[in-house]
């Protein structure tokens, strides 16, 4: 897969927001992840800074300590090394690789100073979440899925206010039918972001929803169409039936939409959330990933595991519950948080 491509050219996220000319329908792709809010008091790595202490205090305490401790770098330091990022659940695949890539590095260029092995560490780590992105492409339609609790519906009310504050035109679709509960929690973020919504009774085939939701985003040309599903599909041919069956709505009545699949991933599940991600990833093609709840564990080193172990990139990382607690993942910023 090239992770340790050397010269690999760094993709910055777009910093601006996308204004939709008025004369195209289609816009011109920009850069995914979608533009950050307006800056508030603190920043958005201030905050990120903030959602990653409990990693940055796991990880970066522990390599500070044994980098201050070693006079020579030896097996044993490679050997402390590797079990701070196995800890920091990063997987033991990841972890190894990534010290054995450390390990020649810092061979090849003869390093005798623990502190500048930290530096190299810092590096490979960033170009193993520096993954290429795929630009944006209007209209889309973003299905939202992932298990029960990992922070769906608040990632898709996150996701409405940051494309409605970048001027696109966004509608809800409430296709998580399970619980009337649901679309009414989807239905207050809609409110919040003035977006609207497109609901059925609970019970109601999601399909239905989707196909409801196709027809309000065309009426009103919308950019972006968001979808929420259930997490509570017990089985993986349950699951396959049912985003088959929404796939199916889409390809036939919405075209020439851009079909992208997220993946919610609950950060405090561990490696738990990996094997979800896998059970996923074999159902459907997940364009990308967000790993929410980072602001509640120590074990911040799972990004890195999905990146490697799944090939899939993480676009987006929730670092708290505020909405500017979303964030377009970038792997430098992420890195320099918790080191
Ligand atoms: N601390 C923290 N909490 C979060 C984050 N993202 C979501 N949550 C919380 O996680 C809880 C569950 O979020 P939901 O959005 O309801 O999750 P869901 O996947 O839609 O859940 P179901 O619809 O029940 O499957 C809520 O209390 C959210 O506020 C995050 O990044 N950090
Ligand atoms: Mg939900």
């Amino acid at each position: 897969m090239g992770l340790f491509g050397f010269g690999k050219k760094k993709e910055q996220p777009q910093e601006q927001a996308p204004v939709r000319p008025q004369s195209t329908p289609v816009m011109a792709p920009v850069e995914e992840p979608a533009p950050e809010p307006k800056e508030e008091k603190g920043g958005v790595f201030s905050r990120l800074w903030r959602g990653l202490t409990k990693t940055r205090n796991n990880v970066a305490g522990k390599v500070d300590e044994l980098v201050e401790s070693t006079e020579v770098i030896d097996e044993d330091f490679y050997e402390n090394l590797v079990d701070i990022l196995i800890m920091s659940d990063m997987g033991v695949r990841t972890s190894d690789k990534v010290i054995s890539e450390l390990k020649r590095r810092v061979e090849a260029e003869r390093i005798t100073d623990a502190r500048r092995a930290r530096e190299i560490l810092k590096t490979i780590l960033k170009e193993i979440m520096n993954q290429p992105r795929t630009p944006l492409k209007w209209p889309m339609v973003m299905l939202i899925v992932g298990v029960n609790g990992v922070g769906k519906t608040t990632t898709i009310g996150k996701l409405a206010m940051r494309f409605k504050a970048a001027r696109h035109s966004v509608v809800l679709a409430a296709a998580d039918t399970f619980r009337a509960a649901a679309a009414d929690q989807l239905e207050i973020w809609a409110d919040r972001a003035g977006v609207p919504l497109v609901r059925h009774a609970e019970g109601a085939d999601p399909a239905a929803v989707v196909f409801d939701g196709i027809k309000k985003a065309q009426a009103q040309e919308a950019d972006l169409l968001i979808v929420d599903t259930a997490g509570r599909l017990h089985n993986k041919k349950n699951l396959m039936d049912e985003l088959e069956k929404i796939y199916r709505v889409i390809t036939k009545e919405y075209a020439g939409a851009e079909v992208r699949t997220y993946l919610v991933i609950d950060a405090t599940t561990g490696q738990n959330g990996l094997q979800q991600a896998k059970t996923f990833a074999e159902v459907t093609k997940v364009s990308g990933i967000v790993l929410t709840k980072l602001d509640g564990t120590a074990k911040g080193g799972i990004a890195v595991a999905i990146q490697d172990e799944l090939g899939l990139p993480v676009s987006y990382i929730g670092v708290g519950e505020g909405i500017e607690d979303l964030q377009a993942f970038d792997a430098e910023s992420f890195v320099d948080a918790i080191f």
